[in-house]
């Protein structure tokens, strides 16, 4: 029976389908047309700091290469590109002067997406932080750099946003404050102090803030402004009522100083109280800021923790991943497909927000090319189709999960680990810079096209 059975569609006709990358990890042309060195650049250029001492001066050279890529997306079927403006590109230092070719590379891409009927998504900080604000003012420590990234998000709006109409602020607060300036896995690479670690928290959600309000206010044509959060998102280890209650009361907890004190607008009472001397000092009005309400609210998710309810305070419990817990190719993703359903479910019961896109999902595997040139990545794609599956299930549900953008559209930098980890459904040979689309990119290629997980 060769007979192709119709699927129905689950995703709605107006479901976005999009992929994702960033600038420190695709574009390369690190010293091209004027661009500014970032932390990313020094960091990785410092040796022991990046597995192999691998660099992003040329990661995919999608500076040069980006019309090849725009036509991947066409031929994948995907309507939108989330990809970041590198800030040192459109302003070397950070703030004062600005760089026309900068400006100009991000006209071009947008155009070409355009042309192509693939709306652009851009972020505005995906880590690398012009070095000069570094070097001035120790970057995300000082109050400055977030008043600049306000003045930056303003530049952004005036530039682009005749042709850009969606918006991420910030891409995963932990990440760049936390691992980079109090673990110092990456960049800047500082080991400050907790009382600086949280200062430094509420710097960055008050540069969001900042942003959000930067972006309304200078756009041509009014934009749609969220962010994109890697949330700590907590599963219920059985789903049951006192489960799931458990479960939803530790994320609140668990994401106090990011995505709830957005979504609220306020320090949770056990945050404050748990950080105590070390709390981070707020001026008058930075919580309000810090609150402005959103179009859509951006979950970067890959995997999560299991919670269990316990009967004594805090009512209750993380699991700890039993060391046989399967994981895909890199040490902290753990294969938790439920994820995606209970990211999305706990977001909006918690926080109501209008929209909510996954706006990153996807793993890294062991590609490697088969003597015809295939990358058979079956193990990406059981990946894929088990997220997919609970993402689906969330817009059974009725959740508001308008969109998924699956990480990534190609192989790239990993930031710590250079190119040693894999995450694209496209792969690309890194001597030659040629990509080769992999079987995770036709299977995603099916689910757009037919509209349901299969
Ligand atoms: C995303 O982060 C990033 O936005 C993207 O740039 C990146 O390429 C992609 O994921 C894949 O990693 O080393 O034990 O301290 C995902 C969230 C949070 C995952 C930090 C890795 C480090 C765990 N990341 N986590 S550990």
């Amino acid at each position: 029976m060769s007979q192709r059975r119709a699927v129905k569609s689950v995703f709605p006709k107006s479901f976005t389908w999009g992929c994702a990358t960033a600038s420190y990890q695709v574009e390369g042309a690190a010293r091209t047309d004027g661009r500014g060195p970032s932390i990313w650049d020094t960091f990785s250029h410092r040796p022991g700091c990046v597995d192999m001492d691998h660099t992003g001066d040329v990661a995919d050279d999608q500076y040069h290469r980006f019309r090849e890529d725009v036509r991947l997306m066409k031929d994948l079927g995907i309507s939108a590109y989330r990809f970041s403006i590198s800030w040192s590109r459109v302003m070397p230092r950070g703030r004062g002067r600005s760089n026309p070719k900068g400006w100009d590379y991000y006209r071009r891409l947008a155009d070409e997406l355009l042309s192509q009927g693939i709306q652009p998504w851009a972020t505005l900080f995906h880590w690398d932080l012009p070095q000069a604000l570094e070097t001035d003012f120790g970057g995300w420590a000082s109050r400055s750099t977030a008043e600049a990234f306000g003045d930056y998000a303003a530049e952004v709006a005036r530039h682009l946003s005749d042709r850009i109409r969606h918006f991420f602020t910030i891409n995963e607060f932990s990440c760049f404050t936390d691992m980079g300036y109090f673990q110092g896995i990456f960049a800047p690479g500082r080991r400050v102090s907790l009382q600086e670690r949280n200062q430094i928290r509420h710097h960055a959600v008050l540069a969001h803030g900042l942003a959000v309000q930067a972006l309304r206010a200078q756009a041509k044509v009014k934009p749609t402004v969220g962010l994109a959060e890697n949330l700590n998102v907590c599963v219920p280890a059985i789903e049951t009522p006192e489960h799931i209650g458990a479960a939803r009361k530790a994320m609140r907890l668990f994401n106090a100083p990011f995505l709830t004190a957005v979504m609220e607008g306020a320090y949770l009472e056990d945050y404050l109280k748990a950080e105590g001397g070390n709390a981070p000092v707020c001026a008058e009005g930075d919580l309000k800021i810090i609150g402005s309400a959103l179009d859509f609210v951006g979950l970067n998710i890959y995997t999560a923790n299991n919670v269990q309810a316990i009967d004594r305070e805090p009512g209750f419990e993380l699991i700890p991943h039993p060391e046989s817990f399967p994981k895909m190719d890199t040490h902290w993703l753990f294969f938790c497909p439920q994820s995606l359903y209970w990211g999305v479910r706990m977001v909006s019961d918690l926080w109501k927000p209008r929209a909510l896109y996954i706006t990153e999902n996807g793993c890294a595997s062991k590609d490697k090319l088969t003597a015809t040139g295939e990358v058979l990545d079956t193990d990406r794609v059981m990946y894929l189709r088990n997220y997919l599956t609970s993402a689906q299930r969330a817009v059974l549900d009725g959740y508001p999960l308008k969109g998924y953008f699956l990480w990534s559209l190609l192989d790239n930098f990993e930031w710590a680990s250079g190119y040693t980890k894999r995450f694209g459904i496209t792969y690309v040979n890194y001597s030659t810079l040629a990509r080769t689309p992999k079987l995770s990119y036709a299977y995603y290629r099916e689910v757009i096209r037919s509209g349901a997980v299969l």
